[in-house]
């Protein structure tokens, strides 16, 4: 018999600085890292200042989503290079990626996990013409001109493709879950054999055509995901999009025992109208709330023997 125990309250939260991302338009914040050298030492730093896991996608030097395999590889590369953290790909990408360009990282980064999205979903980063941001590049302006048509496709058949994609490079998969239905799907996939467990799941809030940002909904689905997968998850994870619900949600997630991300790709602010000037700054102040309800944040190292057992 397996009783909970007091150490169980303490047990060490797996926190994932999410660097760049592929959503945020450079012209919203001039501190998102862009290109190889801005997005290594936003790494590095946000290492430093103590997340586990950087969670990277490639940026050109104007900030333009990238999916070439050498820049990617050079990013990679950067990052082992500095620091020890958990290299994190996103297999997401940016809206518009084909999947061919979404899976190049794995074979360029060679990284330890990958994103694994559940499925297909309206994905609206501008949707109201008059609530846009001033941009100063082209290629931003073509990106707000595809407001009203995001659909973040991930069809059953993707799934397959991109779950062998892991299994034959083994690296593990961190499921990222934006509604109930995606929990529903993980499930048949795990009994359907595609994904085999344990698993890591991340809860992703706050994107437009996904469930909301709320403790509330955070809640439910979490609860969803005990109940249908269970035994077959490893850890569950949050993270919130924008100020402060990126903070509310990692204070309660934290306070319920889940791993938690933050970083520039889902939230800018670090206060109330106040611009993050950093990874690293969202990173301390996630590892501050961490400190307060009395969770430690894992090391690298800590996730060691869960990477191992996909690699074999
Ligand atoms: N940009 C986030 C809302 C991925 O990279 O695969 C979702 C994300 C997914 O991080
Ligand atoms: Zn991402």
């Amino acid at each position: 018999m397996n009783l909970p125990t007091r150490e169980d309250r303490y047990r060490p939260s797996v926190l994932t600085a999410a660097i760049t991302g592929g959503d945020v338009l450079p012209s919203q914040t001039p501190h998102l890292p862009c290109g190889v050298e801005e997005i290594v030492a936003a790494g590095i730093a946000a290492a430093e200042a103590g997340a586990t896991v950087l969670h990277v996608h490639g940026r050109e030097d104007d900030g333009r989503p990238s999916a070439d395999p050498g820049l990617l590889a050079e990013i990679a590369a950067g990052i082992r290079a500095g620091t020890d953290a958990v290299l994190n790909m996103s297999t997401g990408g940016s809206p518009g990626m084909t999947e061919e360009e979404r899976l190049a990282g794995l074979d360029a980064a060679e990284p330890d996990i990958g994103t694994f999205n559940l499925g297909t979903m309206n994905y609206e980063l501008f949707p109201t013409a008059g609530r846009m941001p001033e941009v100063r590049h082209e290629w931003e302006r073509a990106i707000l001109e595809t407001s009203g048509k995001g659909i973040f496709a991930n069809p059953l058949g993707s799934l397959r493709r991109f779950a062998a994609a892991f299994r034959e490079r083994g690296i593990a998969p961190e499921l990222e879950a934006y509604d109930m239905g995606h929990i529903t799907m993980a499930r048949f996939l795990v009994e359907e054999g595609t994904l085999v467990p344990p698993l890591r799941l991340q809860l992703v809030l706050g994107v437009l055509g996904g469930a909301t940002n709320t403790i509330e909904t955070m809640l439910a689905m979490r609860d969803a995901a005990e109940r249908e997968l269970g035994g077959a998850l490893a850890s569950i994870g949050v993270a919130a999009t924008g100020f402060p619900m990126e903070f509310r949600c990692a204070a309660v997630g934290l306070s319920l025992g889940m791993d938690i991300r933050v970083g520039l790709e889902d939230n800018i602010r670090i206060a109330r109208g106040v611009a993050a000037e950093s990874n690293a700054d969202l990173v301390r102040a996630a590892i501050t709330i961490a400190d307060v309800v009395g969770r430690p944040i894992a090391a690298p190292g800590d996730l060691a023997s869960y990477l191992e057992a996909w690699k074999s």
